[in-house]
C-alpha cells in the first residue's frame, strides 16, 4: 500500500506527511493540515439588505402575490433603519469576529444535536455499493475484510496528513469533516446530544466493532507494533466471530439507537447504569469504525434489488431482519450482506457525504486490488465479545423500539434508479451545468405530477471557508417556474422553451455560485433568528410569518453527491408530504434515489422518479430538435 501513498504524495497541493508529528499528547504540533486550515478564509456575514432582497425573490414562485406582499411589508420594517435588522446583524457581525465560523456550532446544533426525530431515515444517509460477485458467508468475510484493510489504509493518509487537499470552483476546501469521521459517536442526552472523537485523543482506539446477529465483538486491527492486520488476519479474525455468534436468538440491542432522541437518551441512562453496559457502550463509541455482517435479506428482482438495498442500508429491513444489527449512533458503518449487498450508513452529524464518499472510492479502489502476499499466521487473541446485561427494564425499551422502528420501515418508500440514456456530457454539449440541468428537470417533474412548484433544496458547500458545512440553493425560483410553466404548454414555440430552460439553468449556476461562496439566504437568516433568540425578548415577525414557514418546508429535498465508484447515496424525506431526492452523475448515465413516505398518499417515490425520467428525455429532445442559433 505504500505505493499508493507514495503515488498520492507526489500530486501538487497536498497535505505532507508529518510523521515526525505524533499524536502523542492533545496539545497538537501545528502540522501542514492546520497550516493550511489557518490559510483558508472565513465565512462572511452577508449584508442584510442583499439577503432579504433575495428572500423576497425566493418567496416569488412559492406564495401568493397577497402573502408577498404582506412579507415585503414585514422586510422592510425588519430592515427599517435602526430596526431590529440592523442590530441582529450587527450582533452576528461580532459573533463572526469572535469565533472561526461564525455558523459552525449553531449548525451542528439546530440541524443535528438537538434534532429530536430518529436518525434513522429523518438524517442518516446510505450508501448504496455496486453488487458484488459473492453468494455467500465465505465471501461476505472475505469481502469485509478487504474492506476492512481499505478502510484502515485511507485512515492511514488521515493520521499522517498525506490526504490530497480538494478543490471546488478552484479553490481549496476545509479538510476538517476528514478528521471527524472516523473514531467518533453520537451520544443521546434528552436535552441535546453530543458527539465524542476519539481520533485524536491521548490513546487513540486500535480497534473496529463488528456486530453479527446482534452481537458486537471488539476487533483489535493493528498488530503490537502498530502496523494494521493484514487481510488474511482480519479474514480469520472474522471468522471467529461469526462462528462464535452463530446464535440468532439474541436481544437487538442496538436497535435503541433508533428510537426518538429523548426516548433513546433516557434508556441511554438507564443502559449505562450497569457497569458491563456501560463498558461495551464506551467500546462502540470508542472504535474506529463499525462493520455490520448482516443476515440474508428476503429476495428480490434484479429490479427492486437496488431500492431494497438501499432500504437495508438505510434502516435494515425491520427488526426481524437487519435493524438491530446496527449502532445507529456510531459515525461511520459499513454493512455487507451474505448476497453482494453492500454499502453503509453514516451519522451526519460530523460529516457532509463528500467525504464520506472519497473515502469509500478509496476503499473500493483498494478491494479490487489483487490479493495481498500471505502474511506469516501469528496466532491472534479470540475478539472479545460485548456483553450486555438487560434488566426487564431495559427489555422493554427493546420491545417498544422494535414497534416504532417497524413503522418507521412500513413508512419508508424508497426508489433507486438508474438514467442510463445519458449523463454529465449530454448537458455539456448544450454548454449547460449539467447539476442545474439535472435540478430543472426535478422541478419540472414536481410540476407535471402536481402542477405547482414547492420549496425546494439543494445543499451547498461551504467548504471554501474554514470549518464549512453547507448552505442551500433554493432551486426553484422565477425562471423555474417560467420555464415548467411554458414546457408543456402547446400554445409556446419550442425556440421560447430553450431560451427559458437556458435561462434557468444560468439561473440556478449563478444562484449555485452565490451560494459556494457563502452569499446565500438560508444560514444567514438562520443566524438572524437565533442571535434573536440570543438577543431579544420576542420573535421578529418575519420569522413568524407564514411564507417564512412555506420557505422552510422543502417538499423536495435534494442533493448531488458524485463519486467515482457506481454508487448511490440516500436519505428521507425533511417534511411528511415530501421527497429526499440523491443523486450521482456519472459521464453517461445518472444514479437516483428518490424516497418518500407511505402515509402521505400524495407522494410516490416511483412516480416521481418516472416524472423524472420523462422530463429529462424531454428536455434533452426540445434541445436537439430545436435550431438553435449560433448568437
Ligand atoms: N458548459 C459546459 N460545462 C459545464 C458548464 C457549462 N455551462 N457548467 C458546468 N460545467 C461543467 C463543470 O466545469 C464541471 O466539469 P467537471 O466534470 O470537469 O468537473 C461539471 O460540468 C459539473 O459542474 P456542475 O454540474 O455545474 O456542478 P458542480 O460540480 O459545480 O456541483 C454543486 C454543483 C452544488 C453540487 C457543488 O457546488 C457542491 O456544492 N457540492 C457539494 C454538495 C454537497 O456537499 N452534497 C452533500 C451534502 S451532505
Ligand atoms: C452520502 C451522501 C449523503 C448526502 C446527505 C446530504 O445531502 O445531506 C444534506 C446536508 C446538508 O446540510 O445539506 C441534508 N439533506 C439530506 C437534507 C439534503
Amino acid at each position: 500500500m505504500l505505493g499508493f501513498v507514495a503515488r498520492a504524495m507526489a500530486k501538487p497541493g497536498m497535505l505532507k506527511p508529518s510523521h515526525l508529528v505524533k499524536p502523542v499528547s492533545v496539545t497538537r504540533i501545528p502540522g501542514r493540515y492546520l497550516v493550511h486550515q489557518e490559510g483558508l478564509p472565513k465565512l462572511p456575514v452577508p449584508p442584510l439588505r442583499q439577503t432579504l432582497e433575495r428572500y423576497l425573490r425566493a418567496l416569488q414562485p412559492i406564495v401568493s402575490a397577497e402573502e408577498l406582499a404582506h412579507t415585503q411589508q414585514l422586510v422592510e420594517e425588519f430592515q427599517s433603519s435602526g430596526g431590529v435588522g440592523d442590530r441582529l446583524q450587527k450582533g452576528l457581525e461580532r459573533r463572526a469576529k469572535k469565533t472561526e465560523n461564525w455558523l459552525s456550532d449553531w449548525w451542528l446544533n439546530t440541524a443535528y444535536l438537538e434534532y429530536r426525530l430518529p436518525v434513522v431515515m429523518n438524517s442518516s444517509p446510505g450508501v448504496v455499493l455496486p453488487r458484488l460477485e459473492f453468494t455467500d458467508r465465505q465471501g461476505q468475510i472475505r469481502f469485509a475484510a478487504k474492506l476492512i484493510a481499505g478502510v484502515l489504509n485511507f485512515k492511514s493518509m488521515i493520521d499522517n496528513e498525506t490526504l490530497p487537499v480538494e478543490y471546488l470552483g478552484g479553490k481549496p476546501l476545509c479538510m476538517n469533516q476528514y478528521y471527524q469521521i472516523l473514531s467518533s459517536c453520537r451520544i443521546p442526552d434528552p436535552k441535546r446530544d453530543s458527539v465524542v472523537n476519539h481520533a485524536r485523543s491521548k490513546k487513540p482506539p486500535t480497534h473496529i466493532t463488528v456486530v453479527h446477529n446482534f452481537q458486537f465483538f471488539v476487533l483489535d486491527v493493528y498488530n503490537s507494533d502498530g502496523s494494521p492486520l493484514t487481510v488474511d488476519q482480519i479474514y480469520i479474525q472474522l471468522e471467529k466471530i461469526c462462528n462464535s455468534s452463530l446464535q440468532t436468538n439474541k436481544e437487538p440491542i442496538g436497535i435503541l439507537t433508533s428510537q426518538h432522541r429523548n426516548t433513546w437518551g433516557k434508556a441511554y441512562n438507564n443502559l449505562i447504569k450497569d457497569k458491563t453496559n456501560k463498558e461495551s457502550v464506551r467500546a462502540i463509541q470508542k472504535s474506529i469504525f463499525t462493520v455490520c455482517l448482516d443476515a440474508p435479506m428476503p429476495r428480490v428482482s434484479d429490479e427492486l434489488y437496488r431500492s431494497r438495498v438501499a432500504a437495508q442500508m438505510l434502516h435494515g429491513g425491520g427488526s426481524r431482519w437487519n435493524s438491530g444489527n446496527r449502532w445507529f449512533d456510531k459515525t461511520l458503518q459499513f454493512i455487507i450482506g451474505e448476497d453482494g449487498s453492500c454499502g453503509l450508513i453514516y451519522e451526519h452529524a460530523p460529516a457532509e457525504g463528500p467525504p464520506i464518499v472519497s473515502l469509500v472510492d478509496h476503499v473500493v479502489e483498494y478491494t479490487k486490488k489483487s490479493e495481498m502476499v500471505r502474511s506469516p499466521m501469528i496466532p491472534l487473541p479470540m475478539p472479545q465479545k460485548l456483553r450486555f446485561n438487560i434488566t426487564p427494564e431495559i427489555k422493554k425499551d427493546i420491545e417498544k423500539a422494535k414497534q416504532n422502528l417497524n413503522i418507521m420501515v412500513h413508512d419508508l418508500d424508497v426508489k433507486v434508479s438508474v438514467f442510463t440514456h445519458f449523463g454529465k456530457h449530454f448537458p455539456k454539449s448544450q454548454k449547460m451545468s449539467p447539476d442545474a440541468f439535472i435540478q430543472m428537470a426535478l422541478q419540472l417533474a414536481y410540476y407535471r405530477v402536481y402542477n405547482r412548484c414547492c420549496a425546494t433544496y439543494e445543499s451547498a458547500s461551504l467548504r471554501m471557508f474554514r470549518l464549512g458545512r453547507t448552505d442551500t440553493i433554493r432551486s426553484s425560483s422565477v425562471e423555474s417556474l417560467n420555464f415548467t410553466q411554458a414546457m408543456d404548454d402547446p400554445t409556446r414555440q419550442n425556440q421560447e422553451k430553450v431560451a427559458l430552460l437556458q435561462n434557468a439553468v444560468r439561473g440556478h449556476r449563478a444562484y449555485t455560485d452565490m451560494a459556494i461562496q457563502g452569499q446565500a439566504i438560508d444560514r444567514h437568516l438562520l443566524g438572524l433568528r437565533l442571535q434573536a433568540i440570543e438577543d431579544l425578548t420576542s420573535m421578529p415577525e418575519i420569522f413568524m410569518d407564514t411564507a417564512y414557514a412555506v420557505a422552510m418546508h422543502f417538499n423536495l429535498s435534494t442533493s448531488q453527491v458524485p463519486a467515482k465508484t457506481d454508487c448511490v447515496m440516500c436519505f428521507g424525506p425533511v417534511v411528511p408530504d415530501g421527497y429526499g431526492v440523491c443523486y450521482n452523475p456519472m459521464d453517461d448515465h445518472i444514479n437516483f434515489a428518490v424516497s418518500a413516505f407511505n402515509s402521505c398518499a400524495e407522494t410516490n417515490a416511483a412516480r416521481l422518479s418516472q416524472a423524472l425520467e420523462e422530463a429529462l428525455l424531454d428536455m434533452r429532445a426540445l434541445l436537439v430538435q430545436t435550431p438553435q442559433s449560433k448568437l
